[in-house]
């Protein structure tokens, strides 16, 4: 497969495991799996033919890591970003000092006032590392990076998961943890 072909199906993927699986037929179950056959039959019907071999080299080659198979490689799952409602099931973890959150400029006002929401989906994400941030607030428009305290948050009792890809997640980011005199 092409670089492009991996994409396009890729972003196809990641439209039925984390928000639409109802638009080839198929169900997600509450820790977001689907079996990886079904699957397979199902999005071929609609979006042209897959195989499983295919389909490992997407997972394995995501430059996100975006989906997982289950270890008995029956079953698939996105890793993070669903807005339909599943259970993860990601422990706790102790974030870093600082985590960065990138978002669009036009944005800036409205997170001032009323601090980073999950909006459509499950939970705030935050990357380990501005490069990352820099790119996820490019799809938004004018990026900037606004860094996060999320050690004092996690010190002030709010939790944090990170996702099997390395994404950090969390429920909201009020204000006064985001650090917007070193965002840029
Ligand atoms: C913004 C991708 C105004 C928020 C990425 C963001 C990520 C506010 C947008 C993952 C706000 C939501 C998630 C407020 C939040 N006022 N704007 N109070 N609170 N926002 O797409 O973080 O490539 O739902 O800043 O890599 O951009 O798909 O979230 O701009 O990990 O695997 O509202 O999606 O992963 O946008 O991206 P999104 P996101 P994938």
């Amino acid at each position: 497969m092409t670089e492009e072909q991996k994409k396009k199906i890729g972003r196809k993927l990641s439209l039925v495991l984390r928000h639409n699986p109802q638009t080839i037929g198929i169900q997600l179950d509450n820790q977001g799996w689907t079996d990886v056959t079904l699957l397979l039959e199902k999005f071929g019907k609609k979006f042209g033919r897959l195989n499983l071999a295919q389909l490992q080299e997407i997972v394995e080659t995501n430059p996100k890591k975006r989906y997982a198979f289950s270890e008995d490689g029956k079953r698939i799952r996105a890793s993070q970003g669903h807005s339909v409602e599943v259970e993860l099931g990601y422990e706790l973890q102790s974030p870093p000092e600082f985590l960065y959150h990138g978002t669009a400029t036009k944005n800036l006002d409205s997170i001032k006032k009323d601090g980073l929401q999950k909006r459509n989906r499950h939970h705030v994400h935050l990357s380990p590392d501005e490069e990352t941030a820099l790119n996820v607030g490019r799809r938004h428009g004018k990026p900037i990076i606004l860094p996060i305290k999320s050690g004092e948050m996690h010190k002030a009792g709010i939790s944090f998961f990170r996702s099997e890809n390395g994404v950090w997640l969390t429920d909201s980011i009020p204000s006064e943890f985001i650090d917007f005199e070193n965002a840029k």
